[in-house]
């Protein structure tokens, strides 16, 4: 027998926030993190695994953190990741046209020891502003390997990857960069280094001696704690403040400033003046610039907005009506009855009922009536999301966001939410208060998913009319808002204000474009086309054990009588908690028809459509939902939309009625 045994490799991405970790990540991996141009999508490190010869390289993906410092949970984590789990090497992924900003978090990564790779990404970028890099002065002068790339295109993967074997094997040696302050600060720094050495040598076997002097001058909230919890540490923690005031007062600023200028000023005077240089003739507005005046024009700004979203589901819209026709027929008209031709002759019924009727129907239904529409989705959606549009629109939405308690940056989950509610939830991470990541998980569920966008384009805009579609959007948008300020009145505390970063637009890649819808497709595919196989199956099953009858009596009273629904619509709207569209797909497989217009009315098929794009949220989000809010609030929440979905049904139910519908 033959055993192969791998050498595992440990290898952490850490960088600033938006600069292609994730894109790195994808691409060694072949992993789906959200990738977009703004920044804070990654909130929680990832993990994927490369097989590369004999080599099996662990990737960890963690969340973008400005600095080492412990302001947000996201810095927590990744600082705690690259103390703690010791990764063999730390790949530092730097944006290489905003350097200066990048290597302030570099030079901290130094001091924490970290094994250093240096990811020099966005070299298009810095390329278009004008700048030129002198990539071998930059690796001579940081003692470690740089490897400029091109992480939307691929390039520099194959380099990054060969790097990180051969500083593992110890074919490229280390030699990383020392950091040093002024006088001042170095004196202290050595002097408080030696005491923690002698005094608290626990902690020095876990964080360097260097970097915990550092971080105590600083002030660092997770050290001090720390410190302060060891017996010795009191003593410490008493010189230290002696000195930060010592060294306040010479400087005449506070000790934050003092270090943070003391790093810029080795950036820029030891790092930056040796290799980086700006041509001349690259200095004029760019498109980046001329956009974003555009976009975020207080009038114009607000126009392109609206003008972007119809377009959007119009796009959605129009492609999807096509690619489900064009699927119609291959499945429906070429595929099927030579299908069910076939197995009628071999299975018996109850089995042919099962298989053919469930499992079958259920694939197909998949491609035949999700899949149309949620491609086109996934394709503009991540257009919109690499070209850096995304943040304008949360930037204009600010004011109204603070009416609902919320603010601008809380746009970005809520536009998430269009494509899927899943990462739309974890992206709630980003708000900064408690009340304000309860207050957007109760909204981010209400928004409709691609999955509902099949149900209301599918319905609605396909048997009603485009514009009827549409315009349960703006529905949606309206009731959003309402629960927003319902919300914000009810939940004790004040909402917070806005700082968010706006990153310059970048041209998306058709190729990475291309990749990253065929990502989720793919992922779409894998996780929710078992759910509809399953739940078409369970309704085949129910049909077959002549249980239809008995359940939608038991369901009538709501369905028929408060919602005015065929008696069987109950079960579309139960097995949507699987996911959304089956909410379609088992109305047409109970009316054994693709044309509901036969069986609906257009006021039933508006009630429906208005119940589906609130009811409670799919079983993926639910478990999402616990997972960031804990299960009482994912309950209240879930429990909440049922009661909302259910009233606004009856109420349309209600006023179509009366006014003669
Ligand atoms: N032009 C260009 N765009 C890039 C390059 N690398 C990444 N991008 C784009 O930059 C944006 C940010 O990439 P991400 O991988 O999401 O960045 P990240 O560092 O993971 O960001 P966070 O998770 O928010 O910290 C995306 O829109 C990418 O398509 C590059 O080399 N050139
Ligand atoms: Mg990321």
């Amino acid at each position: 027998m033959v055993y192969m045994f791998r050498k595992r490799i440990n290898v952490a991405l850490a960088g600033q926030p938006n600069v292609g970790k994730s894109v790195i990540f994808n691409n060694l991996v072949g992993g789906s993190q959200i990738v977009g141009n703004w920044p804070g999508k990654t909130v929680e490190k990832a993990e994927g695994k490369l097989i590369y010869g004999d080599y099996e390289i662990n990737v960890i993906d963690l969340p973008g953190i400005y600095s080492l410092s412990t302001y947000s949970e996201e810095e927590i984590i990744a600082r705690e990741y690259i103390v703690s789990a010791k990764p063999d090497i730390v790949v530092n992924v730097v944006d290489a046209s905003v350097l200066e900003r990048n290597l302030y978090l570099t030079l901290q990564l130094f001091e924490l020891n970290a094994p250093l790779i240096i990811a020099l990404n966005l070299m298009d970028v810095a390329q278009s502003k004008g700048l030129r890099i002198d990539v071998e002065k930059l690796s001579r002068i940081l003692g470690v390997p740089v490897i400029p790339m091109i992480a939307v295109t691929g390039s520099g993967i194959d380099k990054l990857v060969k790097t990180i074997v051969d500083v593992f094997e110890g074919r490229i040696r280390l030699s990383p960069f020392k950091v040093r302050y002024g006088r001042e600060v170095e004196e202290k720094v050595s002097i408080i280094a030696k005491i923690v050495e002698r005094y608290l040598p626990n902690l020095c076997s876990k964080y360097p001696s260097r970097w915990i002097s550092i971080k105590l001058l600083e002030r660092d909230d997770h050290v001090l704690r720390m410190v302060s919890e060891l017996y010795e540490g009191k003593v410490v923690l008493l010189l230290v403040q002696e000195f930060i005031e010592e060294l306040e007062k010479i400087h005449g600023e506070s000790i934050t400033s003092i270090i943070s200028s003391e790093r810029y000023g080795i950036i820029n005077r030891d790092i930056l003046a040796n290799v980086q240089f700006i041509e001349k003739e690259a200095i004029r507005l760019s498109l980046s610039d001329r956009l974003n005046y555009w976009t975020t024009h207080p009038i114009i700004g607000y126009l392109i907005l609206v003008l972007v979203f119809f377009g959007i589901f119009y796009f959605i819209f129009i492609g999807g009506s096509f690619l489900e026709s064009l699927l119609d027929y291959i499945f429906d008209e070429v595929f099927m009855p030579q299908i069910s031709s076939l197995l009628s002759y071999h299975l018996p019924e109850p089995l042919y009922g099962i298989i053919v009727g469930g499992l079958i129907n259920g694939f197909i239904a998949v491609l035949t009536i999700s899949l149309p529409y949620i491609l086109p989705f996934y394709f503009i959606l991540s257009i919109l999301e690499d070209t850096g549009y995304m943040p304008r629109a949360a930037y204009l939405m600010d004011a109204f966001m603070h009416r609902i308690g919320l603010h601008g940056k809380a746009f970005l989950p809520l536009m998430l939410g269009y494509g899927c509610n899943v990462p739309a939830c974890l992206g709630c991470r980003i708000m900064e208060s408690d009340r304000e990541k309860f207050l957007l998980s109760f909204l981010v569920v209400l928004i409709p998913c691609s999955a509902r966008t099949v149900v209301i384009l599918g319905i609605v805009g396909r048997y009603i009319g485009l514009i009827y579609g549409l315009l349960l959007y703006v529905v949606n948008i309206f009731v959003v808002i309402l629960i927003g300020l319902l919300l914000n009145k009810v939940l004790p505390g004040c909402p917070v204000g806005l700082i968010m970063e706006m990153p310059d637009y970048r041209k998306p890649f058709v190729k990475a474009i291309l990749i990253k819808t065929w990502r989720r497709v793919e992922s779409f595919l894998y996780e929710a086309s078992p759910l509809i196989v399953v739940g078409s199956v369970i309704l085949s099953l129910i049909y077959q054990l002549n249980l239809v009858e008995p359940i939608s009596y038991i369901m009538s009273p709501l369905i028929s009588g408060l919602l005015g629904l065929p008696i069987i619509a109950g079960f579309p709207l139960i097995f949507g908690i699987l996911r959304k569209e089956l909410a379609l797909i088992m109305l047409e497989e109970l009316f054994g028809s693709s044309d509901l217009r036969m069986f609906m009315t257009f006021k039933q098929m508006l009630v429906f459509t208005i119940t589906v794009m609130f009811f409670i949220p799919c079983v993926a989000t639910i478990a999402a939902c616990v997972r960031e809010e804990g299960w009482k609030r994912a309950t209240l929440i879930s429990l909440f939309t049922v009661i909302l979905s259910i009233f606004l049904g009856w109420l349309t139910n209600l006023s179509l009625t009366l006014i003669g519908l």
